[in-house]
């Protein structure tokens, strides 16, 4: 099954013999970067190789729809919480840019005590399951064949269930993964020791799946108190599950450190956050940075989260960046929307782009502040790893309250969080192994007494039982729905009519979702401003309303309003009456054209009409006018008799009349047209020359009637007329 780029991906094929379907490939991809990169009128230093099919950015089009993607991966979380939408959406995304495609769900996976089967989303999030993962997997094997470049597929490593899931996504060609014993220790209140033990073993079968780790240091800037006081603890945190995760045997290379820069405006946050990136940096040269955007202080406006944004991806190009993440402003207000992740990785890509070569032309100074508060972070950092070697390693320091505390070390408030060492959920659930302890299993950590059953199989302990699944991928137990009211098949059911017939609603996460947004300026104060928006979106008969954004403009004098809420009706689209597009050439096109054979025309306003504005638009280069592919004006004026155009047209030798009327009482502008056309047949040049009509008022079909060319109403632009006059021109020297 190979997708077609106008058919939509049919989930139901997804999901078709999902048993037996196998990952195309393990590991994680970086992008080819190249560093000469060009494409249309420009070289690239820091970009990647092309996509094959992709949506540029809205401005390509000035620049010969050119899409040249950075040399950074590019983040995408998608979490509608219905793994079948989120498909479409990581369609979309990978077209936008994006390549690193984390699902993340909308209840914590580390809160359940095991793998999860079945597909529910009623129990009030949306576990990580086999079934998903691989109908993801499955349908990002195509996209990313589609797009022409590999996706890496990314999901959580936590909880209870950590090894398990590590092991699922192993088998299921998942290509990275957040996994770090701190976040459930800190935020989960899972038991240290078995968060550790844990890790180790999930780390080992990531190793084997060559799964690109992410760490979870951000989580410290998202809960403290103040952000940026967290900073030297933030690299302690890196240090120690990068640490960890190089014992245990996985390759620097594949370990990511998430990294957010900690503020953002109104703080002064480059120089807050620049010195911290670069001492992060220089610490951890060996690795990866993962920069993550700063969600910390992020409101619902998505003005405001983009410019944090773009900040972030300052810092990003000032320093170094691996992968990019884009996390939308759904945070902010939650909206989980399409639109939103395919925004946010547009801001990514444009901003990076934007930033093409910047480091060739600046340099961040070696000396003076940028130096000094970095090497202050630092000597901050290592400080705070020698009290916590003081203290007893690290389970002690965490029962001390030493983490996510809302002093700049070494102050420190009292209020970090407090987990105990015999405490927290799955407290002494960790055993000595036996002396012949053995796991007959491929990816395995620590003391494993293989070679007292097979001396031949220390290296391959799974031989001891025939190969496990990782070799023998058809052992894979794959469980498909338990609950027959809450699954996938009874969810495509009822959105069927939908996805099978011409119907049609509006949609921002779901099929049939049925919601839309509205943006309103209510000259009212705050409150006021809310609740009339609320009544004024009921009268326009919209359901579940909600406001998701309020912006002061003025204390008394208004307010703006997001909202959303859901309309009740769908839209048959075969009923639709489609004009249409009109025909526009690009601007080389007709610019070669014209060069080739030139082009003149004559214009003017006609009868007692003096809008000129109108024509003067169609003709002047600031506008975009047809002069500007030079194509030769003679513009009479306004008020010009009919006579005196169709002479001017003769004896200029003009290709085409251009006459424009906004006046139209008693259908005079028809009329003028008529008599245009009838006197270039009295004159006899009618078969040689093009007559074009235009006004505000003018209808195409109704100027044809009257015998000339065209007519040009409402909304036409310099480009319509030009493209007209290059076709018609070739159209009528085949008739001659
Ligand atoms: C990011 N925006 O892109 P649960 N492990 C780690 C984590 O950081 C997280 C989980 C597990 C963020 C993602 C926050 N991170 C959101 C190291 C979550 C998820 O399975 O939901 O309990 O944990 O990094």
């Amino acid at each position: 099954m190979t997708l077609k780029i106008d058919e939509k991906i049919d989930v139901k094929e997804i999901l078709k013999d999902l048993e037996s379907y196998r990952p195309k490939r393990r590991g994680w991809t970086w992008r080819k970067k190249n560093p000469a990169l060009k494409m249309g009128p420009f070289t690239y230093k820091n970009c990647s190789e092309p996509l094959k099919n992709s949506v540029p950015l809205p401005s390509a089009k000035y620049f010969g729809d050119i899409d040249p993607q950075p040399d950074y991966i590019i983040t995408t979380e998608i979490a509608s919480g219905r793994f079948e939408d989120d498909i479409r959406r990581m369609r979309m995304a990978a077209w936008h840019g994006a390549d690193h495609i984390m699902v993340i769900r909308t209840a914590g996976q580390s809160h359940f005590d095991g793998l999860i089967e079945g597909t529910p989303q009623g129990i009030g999030g949306i576990p990580i399951t086999r079934k998903q993962v691989r109908a993801q997997r499955k349908a990002l094997d195509m996209i990313e064949e589609e797009v022409g470049r590999p996706i890496n597929y990314h999901s959580y490593i936590s909880g209870v269930a950590g090894p398990e899931i590590a092991v699922m996504y192993a088998e299921e060609g998942v290509n990275g993964a957040h996994q770090d014993p701190q976040y459930n220790v800190l935020y989960r209140n899972i038991n240290m020791i078995r968060s550790f033990v844990d890790a180790a073993e999930a780390k080992r079968n990531m190793v084997w799946a060559d799964i690109a780790q992410i760490d979870g240091a951000h989580n410290a800037n998202a809960t403290a108190r103040e952000a940026w006081k967290v900073m030297p603890e933030l690299m302690v945190q890196h240090a120690l599950n990068s640490i960890y995760s190089v014992k245990v045997g996985m390759k620097k290379e594949n370990i990511c450190l998430s990294t957010v820069p900690p503020t953002a405006p109104p703080a002064p946050c480059l120089a807050l956050d620049l010195p911290y990136a670069v001492a992060l940096r220089d610490v951890f040269k060996e690795y990866k940075m993962r920069a993550q955007m700063n969600t910390k202080y992020m409101e619902s406006s998505t003005r405001e989260a983009t410019v944090t944004h773009v900040l972030n991806l300052m810092i990003s190009r000032l320093t170094r960046a691996d992968i990019q993440s884009t996390i939308t402003p759904d945070e902010g207000r939650n909206v989980p929307w399409h639109i939103y992740n395919m925004e946010a990785v547009d801001t990514a890509k444009q901003a990076l782009v934007g930033m093409d070569s910047l480091m060739d032309m600046v340099e961040l100074k070696n000396e003076g502040f940028l130096r000094d508060k970095a090497r202050e972070l630092k000597e901050r950092a290592v400080l705070f790893m020698e009290e916590v070697l003081e203290a007893g390693g690290y389970f002690n320091a965490v029962e001390e309250g030493f983490f996510v505390d809302s002093g700049y070390y070494p102050e420190r408030n009292g209020d970090g969080i407090v987990r105990k060492i015999d405490g927290g959920i799955g407290v002494g659930t960790v055993y000595e192994r036996d002396e012949d302890y053995c796991a007959p299993v491929t990816a395995h950590f620590g003391y494993n007494n293989v070679a007292q059953y097979d001396p031949s199989a220390v290296e391959e302990p799974s031989k001891l039982i025939g190969g496990g699944t990782y070799e023998k991928p058809e052992k894979i137990i794959f469980i498909d729905e338990l609950d027959e009211t809450d699954n996938v098949n009874v969810r495509l059911e009822e959105t069927k009519a939908l996805r099978e017939t011409t119907e049609i609603k509006p949609e921002v996460e779901w099929t049939g979702d049925g919601y839309v947004m509205m943006n309103l300026f209510m000259p009212a104060s705050r409150r006021v401003a809310e609740f009339a928006a609320l009544e004024m979106a009921k009268k326009m008969n919209l359901e579940d309303v909600e406001i998701i954004h309020k912006e002061i403009m003025h204390p008394s004098e208004g307010t703006r309003i997001e909202l959303k809420g859901k309309v009740p009706f769908t839209i048959d689209t075969a009923a639709l009456v489609i004009p249409p597009e009109p025909s526009i050439m690009s601007e080389e096109e007709i610019r070669e054209d014209i060069a080739a054979k030139p082009l003149k025309i004559v214009a003017g306003t006609v009868g007692e009409d003096e809008h000129s504005v109108g024509l003067r638009e169609i003709i002047d280069i600031k506008h975009g006018g047809i002069e500007k592919y030079g194509i030769e004006c003679h513009y009479l004026g306004t008020s010009v008799a009919i006579e005196k155009l169709v002479d001017a047209a003769i004896e200029l030798n003009a290709d085409a009349i251009l006459a424009s009327t906004i006046i139209s009482h008693d259908d005079i502008h028809y009329k003028n047209m008529k008599r245009i056309h009838e006197l270039a047949i009295e004159k006899g040049i009618r078969d040689r020359i093009m007559i074009l009509c235009g006004g505000t008022q003018v209808s195409p079909e109704i100027a044809v009637q009257q015998g000339v060319d065209a007519g040009f109403g409402r909304g036409s632009k310099g480009v319509h007329v030009a493209t007209f006059l290059v076709e018609r021109r070739r159209e009528m020297s085949n008739e001659n």
